[in-house]
C-alpha cells in the first residue's frame, strides 16, 4: 500500500458517535473497522456528520484521527438525509423496488449538504493528499472538492449498485449527479456491472469519452473499476473460534431444541433485503412438509433501519404480519416456526448465531455486496453450515460455492433450501472451505489497499 500520501476520508457519517456518558466512542462497522486503521497509519483525517444536529461541533481529535464534524439542521437531515439518500437516490438504485419520489426541495438540500461536506473536506485536506469520499450520499463531493482542491487526489467508491440506465435515466439531476462523480481521479463501484453502467451513462449524458475503465473529460483522465468490499476475516473466525463464542452457540442450539436444524436469516430491516418472498418461501415449506416444527426453525435476526421513512415502517408491519400468521398456523408449544428478533446483536452474540445455523439464507432482491454472507463463512471454522445466497447480491459474483438463488422463485427458494438441509456433509464441507479462502483471500483490508493503490498511481 502506498505510505506516502496523507488521507482524508469523507463519508456522511464520522466513525465516533457520542455514549450516554456523551463520551467519543468508536462506531461499529465494517467501513469504520476497515479505514480507521488506515487513517491513523497516515496521520490522516475524516470528515462526516457525528448524528446528532447539534451546532457549533469543532475539529476534534479520537483515535489519533483528526475529526472534522459537519453540521446539519433538522431540515437537512430531513432533505438530504431521510428525503433525498433514502428515498430517492435508495430505491432508485436498488431496482426502483419502491417507487422513488423526486422532489426539488430535497434536491436542493442535497446540493447544499454536498457543498458543506466539500468545503469541509477541503479545509482538511492538504497539498497532494489522498481524499477518498464513500457513498450515495455524497456523489457530488468529488467535483465540487475539485474545484477548490484540484492539488489532491480524489477517490469515490459507491457502496451500493450503480443502476442501469432504464432506470438512471429518470433521475431529475442524473446529469449533475454523473457530473459530481466524474470530479474523481478514480471512481469505484462494487462489481464490474455497476462500473459498466456508470461508464456508459457518463458518455451518454454528461460528454465523457473513452473506455468502461477509462474516461476522459476533455484532457482529465478519470479512472472507474470495481473494488468489491469484503470484511474483517481474521476477526469473525477468530470471535468464531472463541471457547465463549462456541458455548454460546451450543446454548442457541439447545435453547430452539438441540435436533432441530436451524435456518437463519440476518439483515437490516429493509424493502431490498427480500424478507417477504423468504418467508413465503418457508411457509410453502411447512404447509408442503418439506420441513416440519418439530425438525426445523427459520430465525429471522433483524436489525431497525429507517423507521421514520414511511415504506421501512408499512414494510416492518408487513414482515411482523406473515411472522405472526405462519407462527399462528404452524408453531407448537414450545417449537415455533419462525423466531423473530428485531434488534441489534453485538458482535460476539452475532458471531455465536452465524456459529449455531446449518443454513444462512440471504436473499435480497439487489443488495451492492452484502457482508452478512462473507461474515457467515469467516464464523465458520468448523466448515459447516451452507450458504443460500441470492444472485441479486454482489456478493454473488465471488461466492460461486454458495446455493444461488433467484430470491423472487418462490420454488426456486424450497428447492435451494431443501438441497440445502440435505446436503452431504463432504459437499458442505467442501464448499464451504472454498468460500472462506474466497474470502480470506479478499479480506477488507486488501479492498482498501487495492483502491489506495489505484488512486496512488
Ligand atoms: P447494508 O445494506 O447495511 O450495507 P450489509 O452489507 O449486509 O448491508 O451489512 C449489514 C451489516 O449490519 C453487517 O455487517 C451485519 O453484521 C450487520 N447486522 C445486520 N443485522 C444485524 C443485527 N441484528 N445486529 C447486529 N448487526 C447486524 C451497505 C450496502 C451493502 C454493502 C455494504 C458495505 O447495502 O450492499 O455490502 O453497505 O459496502
Amino acid at each position: 500500500m502506498p505510505r506516502d500520501r496523507r488521507l482524508v476520508v469523507v463519508a456522511n457519517r464520522l466513525p465516533v458517535a457520542r455514549n450516554r456518558a456523551g463520551e467519543w466512542e468508536v462506531s461499529p462497522g465494517g467501513l469504520v473497522t476497515a479505514l480507521l486503521p488506515v487513517v491513523k497509519a497516515r496521520r490522516g483525517a475524516w470528515v462526516g456528520w457525528p448524528g446528532s444536529t447539534d451546532r457549533g461541533s469543532r475539529p476534534f481529535l479520537e483515535e489519533r484521527v483528526r475529526m472534522r464534524p459537519v453540521t446539519l439542521s433538522d431540515a437537512e437531515v430531513r432533505d438530504y438525509y431521510h428525503g433525498f439518500s433514502n428515498r430517492t437516490l435508495w430505491p432508485l438504485y436498488h431496482d426502483a423496488i419502491r417507487t422513488p419520489e423526486f422532489h426539488r426541495h430535497w434536491w436542493r438540500a442535497y446540493l447544499e449538504v454536498n457543498r458543506r461536506f466539500a468545503r469541509a473536506a477541503a479545509r482538511t485536506s492538504r497539498p497532494g493528499d489522498m481524499v477518498w469520499v464513500h457513498d450515495f450520499h455524497l456523489q457530488l463531493v468529488p467535483a465540487m472538492l475539485r474545484e477548490l482542491r484540484p492539488d489532491v487526489k480524489i477517490g469515490f467508491f459507491l457502496h451500493i449498485p450503480f443502476p442501469p440506465e432504464e432506470l438512471f435515466a429518470w433521475l431529475p439531476w442524473r446529469k449533475q449527479v454523473l457530473e459530481g462523480l466524474l470530479g474523481a481521479d478514480l471512481v469505484g463501484m462494487q462489481i464490474a456491472s455497476d462500473a459498466r453502467n456508470f461508464s456508459r451513462l457518463a458518455r451518454e449524458f454528461a460528454g465523457a469519452e473513452g473506455t468502461d475503465t477509462e474516461l476522459y473529460i476533455g484532457r482529465r483522465k478519470v479512472r472507474i473499476g470495481s473494488f468489491p468490499i469484503s470484511i474483517d476475516f481474521d476477526e469473525f473466525n477468530s470471535i468464531a473460534e472463541h471457547p465463549e463464542t462456541i458455548s454460546r452457540a451450543k446454548e442457541i442450539r439447545r435453547q430452539v431444541g438441540a435436533s432441530r436444524k436451524i435456518v437463519l436469516c440476518v439483515d437490516r430491516l429493509d424493502y431490498t433485503k427480500g424478507f417477504d418472498s423468504r418467508l413465503r418461501a418457508w411457509e410453502n415449506m411447512l404447509e408442503e412438509g418439506h420441513v416440519t416444527v418439530k425438525n426445523n426453525v427459520l430465525m429471522q435476526v433483524a436489525v431497525p433501519s429507517r423507521e421514520s421513512v414511511p415504506d421501512y415502517a408499512a414494510m416492518r408491519e408487513q414482515v411482523e404480519r406473515t411472522v405472526g400468521r405462519i407462527n399462528g398456523e404452524f408453531s407448537q408449544p414450545g417449537q415455533v416456526a419462525v423466531h423473530y428478533f428485531r434488534r441489534n446483536l453485538p458482535r460476539h452474540e452475532l458471531v455465536a448465531y452465524y456459529r449455531a445455523a446449518d443454513v444462512m439464507l440471504v436473499s435480497p432482491l439487489r443488495d451492492g455486496m452484502n457482508l452478512v454472507a462473507k461474515e457467515f463463512v469467516a464464523s465458520r471454522p468448523d466448515l459447516s453450515g451452507v450458504l443460500v445466497l441470492s444472485e441479486f447480491a454482489g456478493a454473488a459474483r465471488e461466492m460461486r460455492r454458495a446455493l444461488l438463488v433467484n430470491p423472487r422463485d418462490i420454488d426456486g427458494l424450497v428447492q435451494a433450501i431443501n438441497g440445502a438441509l440435505k446436503m452431504p456433509r463432504q459437499d458442505v464441507r467442501q464448499r464451504m472451505a472454498i468460500l472462506r479462502m474466497v474470502v480470506r483471500r479478499h479480506d477488507v483490508h486488501a479492498w482498501a489497499a487495492e483502491f489506495l493503490e489505484v488512486l496512488n498511481r
